[in-house]
Formats: structure tokens, sequence, C-alpha cells
């Protein structure tokens, strides 16, 4: 595209200062900033500057939440039992019927972490990294249900070389290469928090960033990974975060209770520990199951609580989801079907005498999708009740932090790999770390048997594949 048709198109929307470096650029310059404007979608980024489709008012949606339809973590709420709901997710998974999709775009920033978050390093006794729990979780399910499960894996412009090269060098984690694609998701442009006009990063590039963990569905079919799965015969998939070592990942009974509810998006959650606690608010609100982020919900809605002073909205979403690939062709069908939401960050930016400033405020709208913004879409919206010990110790902030960091998730791993041994009938001494690969044992159940009876454990001890 010339010159002139860029700035023409840019300025029908004032934002034609984008091209004013354009004559120091190089030509292969010239050509990566002609590709990011000719990818932008200039008319749907004036709606949102202009603050179209993201003036929901969480107030008013909070007043009205009230507790989502789910199955408690006591087995109680639903209209069949934990049993048949684990056959069912047995059978599926047998069929060959589940896949797993993982998101692990993220910059990890909270965490210091340089690399991408999936290389962090979480076993606390074996060091495997959090790509290789899940693997080695994948691998074990494979073996035990005689089917290979396909993994679909989300990166971002950040993570994608790295991410590549982890897997190729670590020979695809024990999996097979065929099981396993990589693929990246969109990006979007930030803007001035007060003027709307885009930022420009180098003279010759915007500021792009990743488009949200909502941009899974839409980069799941541009890559043709819906297709692929859909070809494989696959029927749900069991999305998942890279953050979360203790994620049950493709666990039949969840599985199950999805088929059970004949629902096409199941959201597995926590109990939240305290009102304000930083995870997504599951509600039912106008006959719908959606999420209230807790950024959004507003303290008097998350402190209500019930006559027995158990607090009313305790459902908090930890991320893990089961998709039916269907409804994710459906709704990767309509652009809109996601709304974006707004977050006012801190971006650094060329201004218009070409000198990069780092801004010690927020200075930026950066636009992002989430994936939980499915439910409202989805015919039977499920949840499931998890108990957070067996099922999420996510790893977001550095050590020392309150909440959220890698000592923590290694304490909640030997924690409950302990339970695990003892319920098998081994002695634990206090203070030793065990760690449990699902390649070894992939339940508590499954580990009887496999190990002497009672075992005396007096040193950190890795039960490996
Ligand atoms: C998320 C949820 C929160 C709760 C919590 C549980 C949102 C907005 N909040 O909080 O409700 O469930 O997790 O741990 O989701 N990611 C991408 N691409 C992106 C953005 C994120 O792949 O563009 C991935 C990222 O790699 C990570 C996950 O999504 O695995 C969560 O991202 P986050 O750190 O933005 O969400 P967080 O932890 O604030």
């Amino acid at each position: 595209m010339s010159r002139e048709t860029l700035l023409a198109m840019l300025a029908e929307h004032g934002q034609e200062h984008v091209l004013q470096f354009w004559d120091e650029l190089s030509g292969d310059q010239q050509q990566r900033l002609e590709s990011q404007i000719e990818d932008l979608d200039l008319d749907q980024l004036a709606g949102l500057v202009a603050g179209k489709g993201t003036e929901t008012d969480f107030a008013s949606l909070a007043s009205r939440a009230t507790p989502p339809p789910a199955v408690r973590s006591d087995g109680t709420g639903a209209a069949w039992s934990v049993a048949e709901a684990k056959q069912r997710g047995e059978a599926a998974l047998r069929a060959g019927e589940v896949a797993a999709v993982l998101v692990a775009g993220g910059q990890g920033t909270r965490l210091g972490f340089e690399q991408p978050k999936g290389m962090f390093e979480i076993g606390p006794v074996s060091g495997r990294t959090l790509f290789q729990f899940f693997a080695d979780r994948l691998i074990a399910t494979g073996d035990a249900f005689g089917v290979p499960i396909p993994w679909y894996i989300m990166t971002s412009d950040a993570t994608d070389t790295e991410t590549r090269e982890y897997f190729e060098s670590n020979g695809n984690l024990g999996l097979s290469g065929d099981q396993i694609r990589i693929f990246k998701q969109g990006t979007m442009p930030a803007v001035d928090v007060s003027s709307g006009k885009l930022l420009l990063a180098e003279k010759g590039s915007l500021a792009l960033s990743p488009d949200g963990h909502g941009g899974t569905v839409g980069a799941l079919a541009r890559h043709g990974c819906l297709d692929d799965a859909a070809a494989r015969g696959i029927k749900h998939l069991a999305y998942f975060q890279v953050d979360n070592p203790l994620v049950a990942l493709c666990d039949p009974t969840l599985i199950g209770h999805h088929l059970m509810a004949g629902s096409e998006m199941t959201t597995q959650v926590v109990r939240k520990r305290y009102p304000m606690e930083k995870v997504g608010n599951v509600v039912k609100v106008d006959g719908k199951v959606q999420i209230i982020e807790y950024s959004d919900l507003p303290e008097q809605a998350a402190a209500a609580t019930h006559e027995q002073g158990e607090i009313l909205l305790w459902a908090g979403n930890i991320a893990v989801h089961v998709i039916d690939l269907e409804f994710a062709q459906r709704m990767s069908r309509s652009a809109d079907a996601l709304p974006f939401h707004r977050a006012n960050k801190k971006v650094a930016f060329v201004d218009p005498s070409g000198q990069t400033i780092e801004p010690d405020g927020p200075n930026a709208i950066k636009f992002e999708r989430f994936i939980f913004d499915l439910l409202p879409s989805a015919e039977n919206a499920f949840v499931v009740e998890s108990l957070a010990n067996e099922a999420f110790a996510p790893v977001k902030n550095a050590n020392g932090a309150p909440a959220d960091t890698p000592e923590l998730a290694k304490r909640a791993i030997v924690d409950l790999h302990r339970s695990w041994l003892e319920a098998a009938g081994a002695q634990v001494e206090s203070g030793v770390q065990v760690e449990i690969n699902p390649r070894f044992s992939l339940s508590p159940e499954d580990l009887v048997g496999k190990i002497p009876p009672k075992l005396r454990i007096t040193a950190d001890r890795y039960f490996g594949p």
C-alpha cells in the first residue's frame, strides 16, 4: 500500500500521526509498519475509544447477582452422582473426544521471570517446569485411557519463539510431535488514555499487546486448530492457564459433570477464601451464568452473605473450563462474541519529537478479551466446585508476596502429595518434601499397590515415571 493510501486510511480516524517518521524508516521498517496498520480495525478501535461495548454497569449487575448453578465439592447440587459423572468423563476420554487448550501468552511481569512462564521450574523435588507438569499429566491421562490427547498451546509475540524452542529442544516433553499445536494469539494496539491516539512503541512500530485470553477462540479458528480438532473427533476442549501446577487437567469427573449437565461450557471454581479475593466471581444474573472480575465487583456485593454467614457470591473462577468444540466454532464465527475490556496501563511510547518516553503513571488504554465472557452465550452453562488444595495453586507473584507465589505453590504440591501417600498407608516424616509425577500415579486411588505397604519416607522423595 502506498504512503498516500495509508495516510488516507489513518486520517479518516485522526490517526495520521502514526506515519510521522515514515521517511526515516528503512524499507523493511516501512513494510512492518504498513502490515501493522493493515491489520488494524480502525472502525472497531474508534468505537472502543469512544467507550462502546465496554460500559457494563457492574454495580447494577452485581446487585442482581445470585450464586450460579453448581455441583458443590461434597457432590450436592446435581441430579446425578459424582460416580456417574466420573464414568461419563472416562468414556469421553477413552473415545478420544477431549483435547487440552493451554493459554500461555501472558508476559508474567508480576513473577519477575524473564522467560515464558511455562518454563518456570516449579517441581518441589524434581525441578520440573510448569510445561513439564502439564505434559506429564497429559501423557499419564493418555496412557490411562489408551488415546493420545491433542494439546493446543496459545502463545503471544512475547512468548512464542522461546516456547517453540523449549519444546523442540526438550523432545516435546515426552509427547509425540503430532499431539502438539503451538499457535499465536492476536494483538491489540494501545492508545493514549486522553486523546485516544495510537501509541508508537518505536518510530516504525505501533505499541501492540496480546489481545487477552479471550483471543483464544479467534486464534484457534484462524490457525485451523478448531478444524484440526474436529478432524480428530474432538468434542470437548479442556481449557487451562499456564500458571496453575495443580490444575486437574482433563479430569474425568469435571468433564463428566459437563456432559451430564448438557452444558456447552462448564467452569471449575473454588470457594473464595475472602470476599475481595483476586479471582473472578462466577454468578448467575438475568438467567445467565457469567463472571464478574474481582476488579469490577463492588465491595458491598462481594461481602453480601447468606443467613448462615457464608458469602453469597462464593464461586471463585480458577480459569479452568470445559468448552464444547461446536460452541467454540459457533462463537468464532461471530466477531463480536466477546466484548473488549479496557485497562489503563503504563505503556512506553515515542513522542512527536522522536524521543521514547517511559511514563510513570497509566498513560494508555489496553484492550483485551476474556475467555469467560463466552459463558452467557453457552447453553446450560454449569459450575463445578473443587477444593483449592486439590486444584488451585497459581504462580503469579514473586516469592515474598502474600499470595500466589512459587513457594506457596510448591508447598501446596507437597501437601497434596503427602496426603496421597499417607492415604495409601505411607508415613512421611514432617518437613520432608514429596512430589508425585502423574505418570507414576495419576490419582491417590492409583497409588495403593504402587508403593510398598507402610512405606516410611524420611528424606525428600520424587516419585517419577
Ligand atoms: C485470572 C482471572 C481471574 C482468576 C485467575 C486465576 C482474568 C481477567 N482473571 O487472573 O478471574 O481466574 O486468573 O488464576 O482472566 N493470557 C494469555 N494471553 C493474554 C492474557 C493472558 O495467554 O493475552 C494467559 C496468561 O498466560 C495466564 C492467564 O491467561 O495463563 C491469566 O492471565 P492474567 O494473568 O491476565 O489473569 P489473572 O492472573 O490476573
